[in-house]
This record gives structure tokens, C-alpha cells and sequence, in this order.
């Protein structure tokens, strides 16, 4: 490979044209779209070195901007197994996409050598990227970027988070997982799906309907292709399909639904107590939230999700009399009346990490079956090869284990899938015959509120446990104690956002008027 050709490339298609440094973050690099070509053409370098380093494998890169506003853009790399891009990758990441264009070809150079990457060996890179108008134009730089070091690269075009998650770990384990196309997606949870319905619609107090709130993103597009490949067995309405003026992500969606504590704006009259779902631009985080008989709105958020899937596999797998340790994972942000019902109610081991799903997933792959989820909505359920062969073993003397084996199909195990996600928590409360009023009375969420603080530089504050204790500046973390002390219930916490350049705060306490109060003051204590 001559580097040069690379160099030259890239000055005359994808110039740098800010020197403004950017870092591969807790969701990859995320900005304004203008200022993304660049970066995403040495990602698609990057992706292809990084396909080389382990062996040929596939690479994923996903550009999205998630639950940011439409004229945001960004890039995550994929790891084999369908994982987050492994952290001393991050850095190389970031030196790659900060040197000027001069420095460029030295860099790729320093990255080959550094990693022993055997230039002349097989790269495949998979793409993909959500519905924004820019999206096409950042694709195919990085597809530009994959080509200029002879790397093979397949396009998927529009396509979930997820959906490139699956892609990738289908790929790598020889189509074990499923087939690495659209359809075999749709197949692969379909099928586990109504399988797990057996023609049973409606149970108990569970209707077969609800709204589902696309945020004008990708997932409103993919559920419409569920739904004209499900055998009617969910009724569904989609709104906010990104048809129209409606923006992603714009007064609709998880992140509009979950931080404002409202239903989308555009929300039509339905009946009280109607189920609704929403997800956000890229489909990887879904929420639930219905409105009751006095108008009032309820919001069933990734806690929920949680605590109802613990339930109710910890039941089946007792059922199914097979031994396995079954453990959630959950943020400083889980409510605190989620973590009690779990380790009270449920006795459930918990644990609690850092925010960002790389450290959710982690921490759940130490149990044979890990339940994680972040309160804003993204999460998923990973078995263990063991769990996995103790079920299958389960099978042949008990029928229950089937339903067992079939929810590890239904689940998208590699990363949070909204729409998984979702089908997920239809099956449950089909199966129990609940409809909203009874999974939200299983306990009652304390009020809570979040805040953000612009400060100078947010990284002077610095945090431990989970992000629950503030280390840095010495003597914060005594005055919010204090705070905390003033308020029954009361618990807060502040830490530097991984994603923008503001500080947050979390509190909540016994009632609304508190959790307005003790927020409040911890936001002066940051400022
Ligand atoms: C990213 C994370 C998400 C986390 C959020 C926190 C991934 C794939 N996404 O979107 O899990 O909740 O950042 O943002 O890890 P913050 O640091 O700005 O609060
Ligand atoms: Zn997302």
C-alpha cells in the first residue's frame, strides 16, 4: 500500500478543516456534521488497520448522533464480538483524527508499526449509518477512507444501532448468530417472537396494541418493516416516522421523553392507559410511558425494563429448575426505589458502575445470565456460554426451557436494541397478562430531576464508586452531603457529562418539592 496515495487522498477529498481537538468519547466522535468528513475518512482508515490487527475480522463503523439534534453527526467503531471499540484503540483514535493533514501519512504509518499490522492481509469493514440528511455524504468518506488502504468495505445503508451490532457479530461467528443481512435480523426476532406468543394475543389484562414513537429516526422506518413482516402479532401505530417537517429527535423520542418527563409533542388522543414506546434517533434506547384516566403521565423508563425482565427470568429459571447466577447492573442514575425492589423484593444481586454502556456490559458478563439497563433506556441481557448450555441441556426434560431458549434468540445480546428491547417486554407482559397499571405498581419510582451546569472546564470535577462519591474539588462532596442530609429519601450526585461540555446533576428525594429543591442546590454548589 502506498501511504501517499492515502495523504493525497485525503487533502484533496477530505480535508481537516478545523484544528479544534475532538475525542473518541463514551459514544465515539460526535460534533457538527460539517466539521465530520475528515474524521470519518481516517475511521474508515482506522476501521480497515484495525480489521487487519485482529486477523481479518470484520470491523463495524456506525455513524449516528444518536439522540443528538439533526445537525449533529458522529462515528463508533465495532469490535468483532459486536463490543465497543477497545479502549487503547480509543486513543489511537483520537491521535489519528487530531493530526493535520500533513502529519496524517507519518500517523498511519506509527499506527501500522506500533501494532505489527501486516498491511498486505485481508480487512473487511461493515457501514452503516442513521437517516440524517448527512449521514450518506459521512458514509461514504469512511467508505472512501477503507478504500484508500485496499480494505473490502459493504455498505448497509440505513440501518439501527443495533441492527450493525448483529451484522458484525453475525459475520465473525460464521452466521451462528444469524444471517448478516437486514432480513436475517428481522427473521432472527420475528420468528423467537411469535414463537413466543403461540397464537396467544391477548391475556389477562394485556391488549395487543400500542404507540410507537420512532423520533424521526431510523427506528420508525425499521419497525414499519417489522410490521409488515409480523403476522399481526402486535398492533401497532408509528409516529413520528421522519416523514414531513418532523426532525429527529425533535420534542419526541426516548431522550425528549425520558428528560422531560412528557409525552412527544405530536402525540395523538389515545385511550388512558395505552401502552406507548419510544426510541431514540438510532434506535438503542426505548422507553415506555402511558397517560391515565386523569391525565396524568407515567414514564416506564430503563428501570423498569429492568426490573420487570429480573423478575421475571429469575421466575422461568426457577421453573425450569436449573441453577444459574443471575445478577443486574445498573448506573448512579437507576432511581433508588428501582435498586431497593431489586434487593429486597426480587433478591437480585445489583451492582452499580460508571455511566456508559461499555461498563454496564462488562460488569454483566460476570454472571451467567446479566441484566443491564441505564435508566435513560439502553440495555440488553447477556448469557453465558454456560448459561447457555445449561438451558439447552434444560430443554429435553422441561418444555419451560424452551421459552428460556427463545428469549435468547428474541434478545439482541451484543448491544441495547430498542426494538428488541421492546419485543422483549411485550412478551413478558403478554405472558403475565399485565397491562401498564400493573407493572408500574410493582413499586413506586421517587421523584427525581436532572440538571445541566455550563461551567469553565468540567473536568476538574472528577468522581469514584460509580460515580456516585465527587473526589474533586475537595470539600464538594461534603456540602452535597450536607445538602442530602436536609432531605428525606433524599441522594445526589454531580459528574462531568462524557458527551457535552456541561456538568450534571441528579437528585431525587421523598417528594417532587424536595427533589426541586436538593437539585437546586447542588447545582450551586457545582457553579
Ligand atoms: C453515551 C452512552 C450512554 C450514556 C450517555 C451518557 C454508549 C453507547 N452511549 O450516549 O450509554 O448514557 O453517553 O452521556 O455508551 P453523558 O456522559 O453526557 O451523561
Ligand atoms: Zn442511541
Amino acid at each position: 500500500i502506498n501511504l501517499r496515495t492515502v495523504y493525497a487522498f485525503a487533502r484533496e477529498m477530505y480535508p481537516k478543516i478545523t484544528t479544534e481537538p475532538i475525542q473518541y468519547g463514551t459514544a465515539g466522535f460526535r460534533g457538527k456534521a460539517e466539521f465530520l468528513d475528515s474524521v470519518m475518512f481516517r475511521m474508515g482508515v482506522l476501521a480497515t488497520l484495525r480489521s487487519r490487527f485482529r486477523g481479518g475480522s470484520v470491523i463495524g463503523v456506525m455513524i449516528t448522533a444518536s439522540h443528538n439534534p439533526e445537525p449533529d453527526n458522529g462515528v463508533k467503531l465495532i469490535d468483532p464480538k459486536g463490543e465497543m471499540l477497545e479502549p487503547s484503540w480509543e486513543t489511537i483514535a483520537t491521535d489519528l483524527v487530531n493530526v493535520s493533514d500533513q502529519d496524517l501519512e507519518q500517523q498511519v504509518a506509527k499506527i501500522i508499526k506500533d501494532n505489527q499490522i501486516d498491511v498486505a492481509s485481508s480487512s473487511h469493514v461493515y457501514v452503516g449509518m442513521d437517516n440524517r440528511y448527512h449521514s450518506p455524504r459521512l458514509l461514504k468518506a469512511v467508505s472512501d477512507g477503507v478504500i484508500a488502504l485496499k480494505g473490502n468495505v459493504r455498505e448497509f445503508g440505513i440501518v439501527t444501532t443495533p441492527m450493525m451490532h448483529y451484522f458484525v457479530v453475525s459475520a465473525n461467528t460464521k452466521e451462528a448468530y444469524g444471517k448478516p443481512t437486514e432480513e436475517g435480523y428481522y427473521k432472527k426476532l420475528i420468528s423467537a417472537f411469535e414463537e413466543l406468543r403461540d397464537g396467544c394475543l391477548e391475556k389477562g389484562n394485556y391488549r395487543n396494541y400500542l404507540v410507537f414513537d420512532g423520533a424521526n429516526g431510523v427506528g420508525a422506518r425499521k419497525m414499519l418493516q417489522f410490521i409488515k413482516r409480523m403476522n399481526k402479532s402486535l398492533d401497532i401505530t408509528v409516529i413520528n416516522q421522519g416523514i414531513g417537517s418532523g426532525k429527529i429527535n425533535e420534542d419526541c423520542g426516548a431522550d425528549y421523553v425520558k428528560v422531560q418527563q412528557r409525552p412527544p409533542k405530536s402525540m395523538p388522543s389515545v385511550e388512558p392507559f395505552t401502552r406507548c414506546v419510544s426510541v431514540d434517533g438510532d434506535a438503542d434506547r426505548v422507553v415506555y410511558f402511558f397517560t391515565d384516566d386523569s391525565g396524568q403521565f407515567h414514564l416506564l423508563d430503563g428501570d423498569r425494563i429492568a426490573t420487570l425482565v429480573a423478575g421475571y427470568l429469575m421466575d422461568l429459571i426457577k421453573s425450569c429448575e436449573i441453577n444459574l447466577r443471575l445478577g443486574l447492573v445498573q448506573t448512579a442514575y437507576a432511581n433508588g426505589a428501582s435498586t431497593d425492589y431489586i434487593e429486597n423484593e426480587l433478591k437480585v444481586p445489583v451492582s452499580c458502575v460508571p455511566t456508559g454502556v461499555k461498563h454496564l456490559h462488562h460488569k454483566a458478563l460476570e454472571y451467567d445470565v446479566g441484566i443491564y439497563f441505564e435508566a435513560n433506556g439502553h440495555g440488553t441481557i447477556v448469557f453465558s456460554d454456560y448459561a447457555k448450555s445449561v438451558i439447552a441441556q434444560a430443554v429435553t426434560t422441561n418444555p419451560k426451557a424452551k421459552t428460556l431458549l427463545l428469549l435468547i434468540d428474541l434478545i439482541n445480546e451484543t448491544v441495547g436494541d430498542a426494538i428488541s428491547d421492546m419485543l422483549l417486554v411485550e412478551t413478558i407482559l403478554n405472558h403475565k397478562g399485565w397491562d401498564v397499571k400493573d407493572w408500574i405498581s410493582t413499586y413506586n419510582d421517587l421523584p427525581n430531576r436532572q440538571l445541566k451546569i455550563k461551567v469553565k472546564d468540567r473536568n476538574v470535577i472528577t468522581t469514584t464508586d460509580a460515580e456516585r462519591i465527587c473526589v474533586k474539588p475537595v470539600g464538594l462532596q461534603d456540602e452535597i452531603n450536607m445538602a442530602v442530609s436536609n432531605y428525606k429519601r433524599g441522594r445526589a450526585f454531580v459528574r462531568p457529562s462524557g458527551t457535552e461540555d456541561v456538568v450534571r446533576v441528579y437528585a431525587e428525594a421523598a417528594t417532587k418539592e424536595d427533589t426541586e429543591n436538593l437539585s437546586y442546590e447542588v447545582g450551586l454548589l457545582v457553579q
